[in-house]
C-alpha cells in the first residue's frame, strides 16, 4: 500500500493519504470500466447516432467525460498543460444543446477512446504526486471524487440512452432478486422531529448537498414501497390519463400535448395486456416491480388519484436518515456502512428495478424498503440551494439550475453507482421528463390525533 522506499519514516497521515490514493485510483478505474462497457456494446454508427433529441450521441458523452477530467484534474489540480485545448468548446455542455451535438465536428469513436485514455494516464501521474490535503479542491481527494461521480452520472445518462435506442438488444444482466421478506405494512408514520439535512462532513458530497443544517419535519405517513406497475395500471384503467381534476394545470397541459396514455416504453396489445420495452426487449409489464419512466406530473396525478401526495425532499431525506433508536441522523437508511450488493439495487448490476422486499438489509429502521436504488423518486420540492449554499468548485454544476423549473429526485436507480447514491445526493430534472429511471412513492399528512 505504501509507495515509500524502505527506511523512510511514514507517519499515519502519509499512510492514510496513500490509502486514499489507492481508493481514488480504484474508483476511477471502476467508472472507466463501466464507460467502456456502455460504449463498446454498440458499433460506431450507433455511437454517433442521436437516439433521442433529449440525449447526446454516446460518443459525445465519452469525450465529454474525458474533457471534464482533463479540465479539473490535469489542468487545475495538476497544473499541467492541456492535451486538447482546441476541443473544450465542443464538449462544454453549456455551449451546445443536446439536440445540436450530433452536427458538431466531434471526435470519432477511435479518437475519443484515445483521448480519454491519454487524459487518464496523465491523471494517474498527477494523482501519484499531488498532496490530498491543504487546498480545498484536493483535500480528501475531493476533485477526484467529483470526477468519479461525474463519469458515473454520465454512465447512467448513457444507460438511459441505451434504453431509448431502437434495434437489437446489446446489454444483458442477471435477473433481479425477488422479495425475500414480506413487505409488511403499506405505510409507516414518521414522527415529527428535527434532523440534519444535507452534510458538512461527507468528503465527496457535492456543493448542492452542503451545508448540513437542521430541518424540522412534521409527522407524516410514507409508503414503505415505491408505487408498483400493478397499482399504476389501476390508475390507468380508472381513467387516470383522462381526468384533468387529478392533474396540475401544467401537468394536464403536458398530458394533452404529448397524448400521454401510459409510462414511457409501454404499449397495450389487442387483448388489453400491457407490455414494456426494456433495453430493446419487449416483455409483459411485471406487476410487482416499481413503475419507472414516469414524469413528475404523472406521479403527482397518481398521488392525487389515491388521496395522497408526493413527499417533500426533506421528508424523503428524514425517512432515509433518521434513526428512531438514537435520534441521530445517519448516512444511509441502514446505518453508516457504505452500500454493498446486499443493501440496494445500484450500479447497473441489474437492468431493472426490484420488487419491494428484495433488499431487506437496506430497509430503514421504520420499515421503509429500498429508499436507495431501484428507481429515482420524485419529490414535490423544486431544486434550490440549502441555507448557506456556496457554489464549489463551479456555478455550472448546481447553482445555475436552482429555481422553480426543476424538481428534486432522490435515492438513485438501478443505474446509479454507489459512489453517487448517498442519502444526501440530489438529482433534478424538468417535471415533464420521463427518460430517466424515475418512479415515486406517496406520502400523506398525519392527522392531529396521530401526532404526539
Ligand atoms: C445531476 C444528473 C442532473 O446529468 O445534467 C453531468 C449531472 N452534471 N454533468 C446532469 C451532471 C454535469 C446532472 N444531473
Ligand atoms: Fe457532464
Amino acid at each position: 500500500m505504501s509507495f515509500s522506499p524502505p527506511g523512510t519514516s511514514v507517519g499515519p497521515d502519509r499512510r492514510d493519504e496513500d490509502a486514499l490514493r489507492d481508493r481514488v485510483a480504484r474508483e476511477l478505474d471502476r467508472a472507466r470500466r463501466r464507460t467502456r462497457h456502455l460504449t463498446e456494446a454498440v458499433d460506431d454508427g450507433d455511437l454517433r447516432r442521436q437516439h433521442s433529441p433529449l440525449m447526446s450521441p454516446l460518443v459525445w458523452d465519452l469525450a465529454h467525460v474525458g474533457s471534464q477530467e482533463e479540465l479539473w484534474l490535469v489542468r487545475d489540480v495538476g497544473g499541467r498543460v492541456p492535451l486538447r485545448p482546441d476541443i473544450d468548446d465542443l464538449y462544454d455542455a453549456f455551449r451546445h444543446a443536446r439536440a445540436d451535438r450530433p452536427a458538431l465536428p466531434l471526435l470519432s469513436p477511435v479518437e475519443a477512446r484515445g483521448y480519454v485514455a491519454s487524459v487518464r494516464a496523465k491523471v494517474l501521474d498527477v494523482l501519484a504526486g499531488v498532496p490530498l490535503r491543504g487546498r480545498r479542491l484536493v483535500a480528501d481527494g475531493f476533485a477526484f471524487g467529483m470526477i468519479v461521480q461525474h463519469e458515473q452520472q454520465h454512465d447512467e445518462t448513457m444507460l438511459a440512452t441505451h434504453q431509448l435506442r431502437s434495434g437489437e438488444p446489446v446489454l444483458t444482466a442477471p435477473p433481479v432478486p425477488g422479495p425475500s421478506v414480506p413487505p409488511g405494512p403499506d405505510e409507516v408514520l414518521v414522527p415529527a422531529g428535527t434532523f440534519t439535512m444535507g452534510t458538512s462532513v461527507e468528503p465527496w458530497a457535492l456543493d448542492n448537498e452542503r451545508p448540513g443544517h437542521p430541518v424540522r419535519v412534521p409527522a407524516f405517513h410514507l409508503d414503505t414501497k415505491a408505487v408498483t406497475n400493478a397499482r399504476f395500471v389501476e390508475f390507468i384503467e380508472d381513467g387516470g390519463y383522462e381526468r384533468p381534476e387529478l392533474w396540475s394545470e401544467e401537468g394536464w397541459a403536458a398530458c394533452l400535448a404529448s397524448a400521454l396514455r401510459a409510462p414511457l416504453f409501454w404499449r397495450r396489445d389487442g387483448d388489453g395486456r400491457w407490455w414494456r420495452r426494456v433495453f430493446g426487449r419487449w416483455e409483459p409489464v411485471s406487476p410487482e416491480e416499481p413503475v419507472v419512466h414516469v414524469s413528475f406530473h404523472e406521479a403527482e396525478a397518481f398521488a392525487t388519484w389515491c388521496g395522497r401526495r408526493l413527499p417533500t425532499e426533506a421528508e424523503w431525506e428524514r425517512a432515509a436518515r433518521f434513526d428512531p433508536r438514537s435520534g441521530e441522523t445517519r448516512r444511509y437508511p441502514w446505518g453508516d456502512e457504505a452500500p454493498t450488493d446486499r443493501h440496494a439495487n445500484l450500479g447497473q448490476r441489474h437492468l431493472r428495478p426490484a420488487p419491494a422486499g428484495a433488499f431487506p438489509a437496506g430497509t430503514s429502521p421504520l420499515g421503509v424498503h429500498q429508499l436507495l436504488g431501484d428507481v429515482w423518486e420524485w419529490t414535490s420540492t423544486p431544486f434550490r440551494g440549502y441555507p448557506g449554499f456556496a457554489a464549489f468548485p463551479y456555478r455550472e454544476y448546481s447553482e445555475v439550475f436552482f429555481g422553480e423549473e426543476y424538481r428534486v429526485l432522490r435515492g438513485g436507480s438501478f443505474g446509479t453507482d454507489h459512489a453517487v447514491a448517498r442519502a444526501t445526493f440530489r438529482n433534478w430534472d424538468y417535471p415533464g421528463r420521463r427518460q430517466i429511471f424515475a418512479g415515486f412513492r406517496c406520502a400523506r399528512d398525519a392527522s392531529p390525533e396521530e401526532v404526539d
